[in-house]
């Protein structure tokens, strides 16, 4: 005789052999459908740490809308600050999907608890350095994201389809600062240098750990969130910024930078692990004030998220009544 706890093995069995037959054959997994337990552990983990990096990574830009060194320039600025906002809004829905809320996630955040890019912990103290975000860090955001539209989860893999066309953007306006300084005076020259040099190393870091430290990559390349690994992405960033350093005359930071023909991949310098690590625990140059800024702003916009809560409680009223 079959008991019931018998039985609810039996549906998780043929339920799992589902699951991995829609990932074998690239189908996507959505909402309704059942899932490991693990395999939604690690999508909320990954796409609320998206979420976070998104929303965080509109201070350090933020930093410049109000000293943009032209009308146009302020108007491009807000366009893409605002843009990063509307990822996080997309992240934060498909992560919803999965159990979620979206106020556990916040709380998350500004508790200092939740993971978000080591890339944001760093200043910006100079307008080149929104040349060098949107060349080096957007740059290796669309190399890591690109492969994440194909991700096997529905609500993540389509809300990355639209999150990429934006990113494009965002890395030619980027590369466009840059070259443009690259194009002016020494001193506009050695500022654009300066800022590449301080944003080289990290945005590498952006990828991960190393293959062989990095704990969640097997695991989640055979479900089919991530496609490729840490360090293959860090290679073909590498390799898209080569030709693009010649155009723009700047000097990518790495001394032992070279192709290796033997190889065909390029030789590159060490990056600072331990710099890295401390950053994710807290320690990097701005972490404190990039979770402060969070916080207050949090607690600044209460107000609107009571009075839009209200506006829809009388609308659900009237439209009720109405009925
Ligand atoms: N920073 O085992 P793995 C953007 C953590 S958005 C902080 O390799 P996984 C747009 C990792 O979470 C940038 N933590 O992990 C923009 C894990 O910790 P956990 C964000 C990092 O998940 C531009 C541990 O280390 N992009 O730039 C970092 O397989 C301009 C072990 O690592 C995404 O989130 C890091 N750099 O691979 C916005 C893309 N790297 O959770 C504004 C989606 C690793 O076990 C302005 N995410 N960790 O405690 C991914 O592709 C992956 O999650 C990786 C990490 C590749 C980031």
């Amino acid at each position: 005789m079959t008991s019931p706890t018998d039985l609810s093995l039996v549906e998780d069995d043929d339920a799992q052999a589902r699951f991995d037959e829609l990932v074998a054959h690239e189908q996507r997994i959505e909402p309704r459908d059942w899932m490991p337990e693990a395999y939604r552990k690690t999508l909320i983990r990954q796409i609320s740490q998206h979420a976070h990096s998104e929303i965080i990574g509109m201070q350090p830009e933020g930093n410049w809308i109000t000293r943009a060194p032209s009308l146009k320039r302020k108007a491009i600025l807000m366009a893409k600050v605002q843009d990063e906002a509307g990822h996080g809004l997309y992240l934060y829905s498909a992560a919803q999907t999965l159990g979620i809320t979206r106020d556990t996630m916040t709380q998350q955040l500004i508790d200092g608890k939740a993971k978000y890019s080591s890339i944001f912990n760093y200043p910006t103290p100079t307008w080149a350095d929104m040349g060098a975000i949107g060349w080096l860090v957007d740059g290796a955001a669309i190399v890591n994201q690109v492969p994440l539209c194909r991700a096997s989860y529905g609500p993540y893999g389509r809300a990355m389809v639209r999150i990429c066309k934006e990113e494009s953007f965002h890395q030619r306006q980027g590369f466009e600062i840059l070259l443009q300084l690259m194009q002016g005076t020494d001193e506009q020259r050695e500022m654009a240098q300066d800022a590449v040099n301080r944003w080289y190393w990290p945005s590498l870091a952006m990828f991960g750990p190393p293959d062989d430290e990095s704990p969640n990559s097997a695991q989640s390349m055979k479900w089919k969130i991530k496609r490729f690994s840490n360090d293959a992405l860090r290679q073909r960033f590498v390799g898209m910024l080569v030709p693009q350093a010649e155009i723009l005359g700047i000097t990518l930071p790495d001394p032992e930078l070279r192709y290796n023909e033997e190889t065909g991949a390029y030789d590159m310098g060490e990056i600072d692990w331990d710099e890295f690590y401390e950053v994710l625990r807290g320690n990097g140059p701005c972490n404190a004030e990039r979770i402060e800024r969070r916080r207050t702003a949090h607690e600044e916009g209460a107000w609107v998220r009571e009075a839009a809560a209200e506006y829809a409680r009388k609308q659900a009223l009237r439209a009720k009544e109405v009925a």
